[in-house]
């Protein structure tokens, strides 16, 4: 692994240099970039959940889950502890590394739904998986609590640039985001953070947004980038979807900047083809989510992206610590056993010499 320096010194328009750049050349420069710092052929699976769904007090104009607006998804409530740990085994039986748990809240309210996030944290990492949630806000103290659970990764998105932020979300400022993300840094929880095109913003936005990101000290561990899914009922129903190659230059123009984060190709999968999307990977993407639904919108069913994955030649990579607690779950399938079945498939026997899962 190179150990080149990330900069921190990024501006608007050297960014916007990087993503305008001939497509060849901006490709080549992502994966030199890419094959520096990552194993090129390894994807990393997450699996998400929508543990708290619906009721949102939130505006945010791209959110199906916002009581403001009148989409079919309605207020439910929270899932509980033991249909959460049942869930997050499942996907490890189907290869998943990470489990992600999402609720639609404004932010953490310390009592029992937050004691039960907790335990559900613990009831995932007790699996051996890494462990991720997307709550809101987040105090300082809250994300001790959490990282006291054992959690790996905490998301929380700018979603797009300053500029551009209060057309998208009213209810809470920029500002407000950056501070959670310092209070998850601080406790010693891996950040992911990135965002959403395709909601109106300008080139400009996108990568302005990259650059607050890249400048942060360290930089995200993570950068998901979605691309809108437009949802009846949202103010954002009607936009034009984002033309692939435009998200090719974006996961380009991230990975380049951010050339040892995880790029995460998220939301808006289902309208790319297997060739856009082996571009994105092409272009430095190195995560998915993985199984038929991301929050409350679909997602490419598991086995339609195992059989993406085997034929482009790509491996599912294991966590990036197994915690030693996977020890005293010997009974259950083990990460290597998940990954290499979703490898070469149900057939597949316990070893191969083929198999050879980075389990660093
Ligand atoms: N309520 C928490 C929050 O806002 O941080 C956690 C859940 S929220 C759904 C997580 C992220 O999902 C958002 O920040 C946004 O980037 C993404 N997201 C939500 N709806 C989306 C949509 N329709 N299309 C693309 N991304 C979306
Ligand atoms: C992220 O950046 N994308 C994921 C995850 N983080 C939590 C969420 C996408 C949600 C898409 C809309 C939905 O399914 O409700
Ligand atoms: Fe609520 Fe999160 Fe949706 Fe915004 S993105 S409305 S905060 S669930």
């Amino acid at each position: 692994m190179s150990n080149d320096t990330i900069r921190h010194d990024w501006t608007v328009k050297e960014a916007l240099a990087i993503h305008e750049l001939p497509l060849m050349t901006l490709l080549f420069r992502a994966q030199t970039a890419h094959r520096a710092h990552h194993e090129p052929d390894a994807v990393q699976l997450a699996t998400l959940l929508s543990v708290k769904t619906g009721g949102c007090p939130e505006d945010c104009a791209y959110c199906p889950q916002s009581s403001k607006y009148d989409t079919a998804v309605g207020a439910e409530r929270m899932l509980a502890l033991e249909d959460v740990v049942a869930r997050a085994r499942a996907a490890k039986a189907k290869g998943a590394t990470r489990f992600c748990m999402g609720a639609a809240w404004r932010e953490v309210k310390d009592g029992p739904a937050f004691d039960r996030v907790v335990d559900m944290v613990k009831g995932v990492k007790d699996l051996g998986m890494e462990a991720c949630c997307t709550l809101g806000m987040l105090s300082a103290d809250q994300a001790q609590r959490l990282k006291s659970a054992g959690l790996d990764m905490y998301n929380h998105n700018l979603d797009t640039s300053k500029e551009f932020y209060g057309s998208i979300i009213q209810t809470r400022t920029f500002e407000d985001r950056l501070r959670t993300l310092d209070n998850v840094r601080s406790a010693g929880i891996g950040v992911c953070s990135g965002g959403i095109i395709g909601m109106g913003e300008a080139t400009r936005d996108r990568v302005a947004m990259l650059v607050t990101l890249a400048n942060m000290t360290p930089q995200p561990d993570s950068v998901p980038i979605n691309t809108l899914v437009a949802v009846e009922g949202t103010p954002l129903e009607a936009q034009k979807p984002v033309d692939p190659l435009e998200l090719v230059r974006m996961v380009a123009t991230a990975r380049i900047m951010m050339p040892k984060s995880t790029v995460r190709l998220s939301a808006g999968r289902t309208r790319l083809s297997r060739e856009a999307q082996l571009l994105c990977f092409m272009a430095g993407a190195n995560s998915i989510f993985y199984g038929e639904k991301l929050l409350t919108t679909p997602n490419p069913e598991a086995d339609e992206d195992a059989q993406l994955l085997r034929d482009a030649g790509l491996r599912a990579t294991g966590p990036t610590h197994v915690d030693a607690s996977i020890e005293d779950h010997a009974h259950e399938i083990n990460p290597t056993d998940a990954a290499h079945r979703f490898a070469h498939g149900d057939a597949g026997g316990a070893s191969c010499a083929s198999c050879n899962l980075d389990a660093e």
